[in-house]
């Protein structure tokens, strides 16, 4: 019941139903000296989830045709790229810290954010102007941290919200959250090197029990005016933290690696049936729900291939052209990874069949009509003249099922999973 007063016979009129002030909130635990080690555990964190978000974001190419999840205009976007000298697994080790991290964060936020609680409930909302700014800023703090991990755990889910383009809001909410961050481990840098200083940076994870005392109560500050007895420890509050992370960890990353550790991962999507034999490796679009037919993959179908010329091939063209096999990992946004071995024609031998100008990039378009521009991507020079990139034909030594994209799909290292484009149709080299 919040701050509903029980009624006494001699006060025969209710008090005004109010919400707690700070000092409902009692935990002896609470100060700046723990506050001060939560956040600064988040810098790290928080440091490592933007870089690799940014990363996972530059690696789309947006600034290519069909690619951009956000108005090019406004996309800082520097020329990062994974050359042909990054192993294929790169993409796939950014991806599985970014969501991984992520998820184990989520412990940490939530801490950080109890440990300031008390702040929440201040009356009045503000003393001063200043205190009214710091207030706002922590709201565009809290609020866009919240966005993040809301729409990465969302995304994540596969459970999109209509109307709301993960990418998008994801990406615009990393710059607002990473500037708010960024400006409050500043303003609140003298508050933490003032904790470490007085109680030292470990020292409080020494007490037993018996030895945890409240931080001294500062009007105004995060240690309570009127401590509860303490039921336990700082370095017990931490190791809940951290054993919370560590267990999440333990439950996503076999999703992030792939391979035989996928069946430790208890949080991800159990008892589903992919294909058989060489082809049972993760789907999430499947060529039914995708309105791919049998008959639109075998008898009439050609690629066409755009470049200073045009040349249409069947199937049994492309597998007449040299072979090339190669070990290349699917790493979905979504945070699952596969790792197979491809074989089909590399990319630029087709480029060199039809003689691709000297500044081409190169556009993949599908027969997967249910998402275009979704499925059309564009690939860099760079991207499709690195000798592993593959238009593939054959998996595990057999050839590719409809669900995996036959009769071609292209598969290139160090993309993102979703620009693996399936069931190919034609490919156009042109200048951008
Ligand atoms: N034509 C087409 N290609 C596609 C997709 C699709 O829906 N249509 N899904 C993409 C996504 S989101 C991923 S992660 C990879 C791997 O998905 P898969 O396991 O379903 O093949 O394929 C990509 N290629
Ligand atoms: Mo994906």
């Amino acid at each position: 019941m919040i701050g509903q007063r029980p009624e006494r016979p001699s006060t025969p009129a209710p008090a005004p139903r109010r919400l707690p002030g700070p000092e409902a909130w009692r935990s002896p635990l609470r100060g700046p000296w723990l506050t001060s080690v939560l956040g600064s555990l988040l810098v790290p964190a928080i440091g490592i989830l933007l870089v690799t978000g940014f990363i996972a974001h530059w690696a789309y190419h947006p600034t290519l045709p069909n690619n951009a999840s956000v108005d090019p205009a406004y996309d800082i976007s520097p020329p990062f790229q994974f050359s042909a000298a990054w192993p294929f697994w790169s993409y796939a080790v950014n991806q599985g810290v970014h969501v991984t991290l992520g998820l184990m964060t989520l412990p940490l936020v939530l801490a950080k954010l109890w440990s300031v609680m008390p702040r929440l409930f201040e009356r009045p909302a503000w003393r001063s102007l200043a205190a009214l700014l710091e207030r706002l800023s922590l709201l565009l703090l809290v609020g866009s941290m919240l966005v993040e991990f809301a729409t990465g755990i969302l995304n994540i889910d596969d459970a999109g919200s209509p109307g709301v383009n993960f990418f998008v809001v994801h990406y615009y909410g990393a710059w607002v959250f990473g500037s708010a961050f960024v400006l409050h481990a500043l303003v609140k840098l003298p508050t933490v090197r003032r904790a470490y200083r007085e109680r030292g940076v470990l020292k409080p994870l020494r007490d037993g029990l018996g030895e945890t005392r409240p931080e001294p109560h500062v009007a105004g500050g995060l240690a309570p005016a009127d401590p509860a007895t303490p039921t336990l420890t700082r370095r017990g509050l931490l190791a809940m933290v951290g054993g919370a992370a560590l267990t999440i960890f333990a439950v996503q990353v076999g999703e992030s690696i792939g391979g035989p550790l996928r069946r430790f991962a208890l949080l991800a999507p159990r008892g589903r049936v992919f294909g058989t034999g060489p082809n049972d490796f993760p789907i999430t679009n499947t060529a039914a729900s995708r309105g791919i037919t049998t008959d639109m993959t075998t008898d009439h179908w050609r690629l066409t291939l755009v470049g200073q010329r045009t040349v249409s091939l069947d199937r049994a063209a492309l597998l007449a052209m040299p072979q090339a096999t190669h070990t290349l990992s699917i790493t979905c946004t979504e945070g699952w990874t596969t790792t197979q071995h491809w074989t089909g024609v590399p990319l630029r031998a087709l480029a060199r069949l039809v003689d691709a100008s000297p500044d081409a990039v190169l556009s993949v378009l599908s027969l997967d009509q249910a998402a275009v521009g979704q499925t059309d991507v564009s690939f860099s020079q760079a991207q499709f003249t690195d000798p592993r990139a593959l238009l593939a034909l054959r998996v595990n030594g057999e050839d590719i099922s409809l669900d995996h994209g036959y009769p071609a799909r292209v598969i290139l290292p160090n993309i993102p999973g979703s620009q693996n484009v399936k069931w190919a149709r034609e490919m156009r080299f042109a200048a951008p």
